[in-house]
């Protein structure tokens, strides 16, 4: 049954967003539908039967009060208005079911493991990251960083009191409650920094409003990139400071990240050279240096 679905289903659908927009599209169209059917049906009896004095009243098969009325043509109008409506309430049924079916389970890629993996812990108030990704491992706090287009897998629990980790953008909502774990997926579609997009969602305490943070979603090739670089923090960073974008090449991350290497070898040297000026004495050399100026210019 579960294949049938995901065969039927899969081309369909990618994302949680696209999953619950297809949904309410579906579910839009089909009332709008049948609420148009209704009135318009409605307002041709009423049109149909309005009162007309002229029209003798023997003319017309009007139920009277306490009337069964026996429905038109045998009851094949019942059968059929009853029918319909059957119809599409049970394939509603079955196909919403279908979807959310994946929505519980995730896309296939899942399955196979290598996608990303998060562990979520709250706690008041703040969120900590645990990414397990390609045998390598990143532990962050208050800071989420994935991949565009790749799915994403969160298992989501809390060290002291309930939480509910979500981002609103992404569909996603899942219960952190101490002792136990939440499982959840995502794939974020489009590139981006989402200014306070990850959000706590249960009331948990005086710090609750303020437990809420920025998302960057970043090229899939650059975060394997920093990932294997293990700078994942330093790329957070470097877009933050505007100095690397979510959309910059894993060429450009090395660029930057041999750049800050050289940077702190200067600094290095330059500590070097302050302790050195320190033992020196320092006015001594500047004379010194100032006569032997005076000297070449008088040769001169
Ligand atoms: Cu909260």
């Amino acid at each position: 049954m579960n294949t049938i679905y995901a065969e039927l289903l899969t081309p369909l659908q990618q994302t949680r967003v696209d999953v619950f927009e297809e949904i309410f599209l579906v579910f839009l169209g089909l009332g709008t539908l049948v609420g148009i059917v209704v009135v318009a049906y409605t307002m041709y009896n009423a049109y149909k039967y309005r009162d007309v004095e002229e029209q003798a009243a023997e003319d017309v098969d009007r139920p009277t009060v306490g009337e069964l009325p026996v429905g038109g043509e045998g009851g094949k109008k019942l059968f059929l208005s009853f029918g319909l409506s059957a119809i599409i309430v049970v394939s509603l049924i079955i196909w919403t079911y279908g979807m959310l079916l994946y929505v519980e389970d995730g896309p296939d890629e899942l399955e196979n493991g290598d996608n990303v993996e998060i562990d979520v812990t709250a706690s008041a108030f703040a969120f900590s990251y645990d990414y397990q990704y390609q045998d390598d491992e990143y532990s962050v706090t208050n800071e989420l960083i994935v991949p565009q287009g790749e799915p994403v897998e969160v298992d989501v629990t809390s060290s002291d009191v309930w939480h509910t980790f979500g981002i609103s953008q992404e569909r996603v909502k899942a219960d952190a409650i101490p002792g136990e774990s939440d499982e959840t997926w995502f794939v974020a579609e489009e590139t981006g920094q989402f200014e306070n997009a990850v959000e706590c969602f249960e009331l948990c305490g005086n710090g609750h409003s303020s437990m809420q943070h920025d998302m960057m979603v970043v090229d899939a090739d650059l975060f394997d990139a920093a990932f294997e670089a293990g700078a994942v923090g330093e790329l957070w960073d470097a877009i933050e400071a505007g100095e690397l974008s979510v959309d910059s090449s894993p060429e450009e991350l090395d660029q930057h990240l041999e750049d800050l290497e050289a940077e702190e070898e200067a600094d290095d040297e330059d500590d070097d050279e302050a302790e050195n000026d320190n033992d020196d004495d320092g006015d001594g050399d500047d004379e010194d240096e100032a006569d032997e100026d005076d000297d070449e210019g008088g040769e001169d």
